[in-house]
């Protein structure tokens, strides 16, 4: 069906202008339409969702709908005593009243408001930047503090289980498939050796959570620097977008994934592994943007584990992609075969050069505790 057409199934004032891909998101396909009418314009945000990693798409929109209600209903209140006016976009329904419209192949389409005048960047501007990002994601943390995490469901289990992805790791060379690929070349063997050297570390967040160190709380779930959108006029954070895996999960992942990506100025995709390296003033940046609001939710416990959470974080990541090249490219979307290996590469980098960084990074996070 023609994107026109579809995003005309829902209920959006105006006529359409032009509808357009955009964003660089790695699973579901995201449009930007335009509407207009006389004397007004309407900007919204189309997406398909990936049906190979979201298996409902019902429990996402669910839990999209309890969020930006509990959202909206607490940002209007603090909205006097804010700095700013934070955003949180809102679910169109289509003319049927639904929340989402199910196309002749089966895909969920949805469609949601566009965060007004912001932009989400790629790649860490600078410093400034980056400690908008922690004010962000700590806003977002203590907006979410009071849900209910009984009531969200669980749209990815074991999303951030890292020992999983160890253990599909584990099934994936047992194919044919993996094992070939793996002999392959001598960079796909390099990382499997860097995997091997780091096998008793996967355990770390799970063994916290076990002993009750840690507990879950709602998550973000995927906090990166480009789902932070940043206001055009003021240069300060102003959303969190790429709400589908909000969940029951822990900060830490979040903390982690955010450094992990502000931290990386080089970007996801670099080619030239030279060039990247955890940028100690972004992170610097980044947990003192974040940690003068988190401090206020944070235990001791919460404290300890920052530093693990980075670093198992960015192994995660590149162990996910990793997988994925050697399952044949099935989960994050690529525009040529090498891709996910290469963004592998590129994680493990960044993780190496974390690793190498503990004491400087530690002392650190002792210092804004
Ligand atoms: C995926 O869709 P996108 O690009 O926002 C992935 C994240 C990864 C990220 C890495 C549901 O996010 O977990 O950190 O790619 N999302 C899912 O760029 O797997
Ligand atoms: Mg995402």
């Amino acid at each position: 069906m023609e994107l026109s057409v579809l995003v005309n199934k829902f209920d959006i004032p105006g006529r359409l202008v032009t509808i357009n891909p955009t964003g660089t998101g790695n699973v579901n396909d995201t449009y930007l339409a335009i509407f207009r009418n006389t004397f007004d314009e309407q900007q919204v945000i189309l997406q398909r969702i990936n049906r190979a990693v979201f298996e409902k798409p019902e429990l996402i929109m669910d839990n999209l709908r309890l969020l930006i209600s509990h959202a909206h209903r607490k940002l209007e209140k603090e909205v006097v005593d804010s700095d700013r006016v934070w955003q949180m976009p809102k679910l169109i329904n289509t003319r049927e009243g639904g929340d989402f419209y199910v196309d002749e192949r089966g895909d969920y389409w949805r469609v949601i408001t566009k965060v007004a005048s912001a932009t989400a960047f790629d790649e860490t501007q600078g410093p400034e930047h980056a400690a908008e990002c922690g004010a962000v994601l700590a806003h977002f943390h203590k907006l979410v503090f009071d849900l209910d995490t009984e009531e969200l469901h669980d749209p990815l289990p074991g999303f951030h289980i890292t020992p999983r992805y160890l253990e599909r790791y584990d099934a994936t060379i047992a194919t044919p498939g993996g094992a070939e690929r793996l002999n392959a070349s001598m960079e796909a063997r390099r990382l499997a050796k860097f995997i091997e050297n780091r096998r008793d570390f996967v355990h770390v967040l799970q063994d916290a959570i076990k002993s009750g160190e840690l507990t879950l709380r709602v998550m973000h779930g995927d906090p990166k620097v480009n789902n932070i959108m940043i206001d055009d006029f003021t240069g300060k954070g102003t959303a969190m977008i790429d709400l589908d895996t909000v969940s029951p999960g822990l900060v830490h992942y979040d903390f982690g994934d955010a450094v992990r990506s502000i931290c990386n100025p080089a970007g996801e995709e670099e080619l030239n592994l030279n060039k990247v390296v955890f940028d100690m003033d972004l992170c610097m940046a980044f947990c003192k943007g974040y940690l003068s609001q988190a401090n206020e939710f944070m235990t001791e416990a919460d404290h300890r584990h920052l530093f693990n959470s980075i670093r198992l974080i960015t192994f995660e990541l590149g162990l996910r992609f990793f997988q994925d090249y050697l399952a044949g490219n099935v989960y994050f979307k690529t525009r040529h075969p090498e891709q996910n290996l290469n963004r592998a590469r590129v994680q493990f980098r960044l993780c190496e050069s974390i690793e190498s960084r503990e004491r400087m990074i530690k002392d650190m996070l002792k210092a804004l505790a």
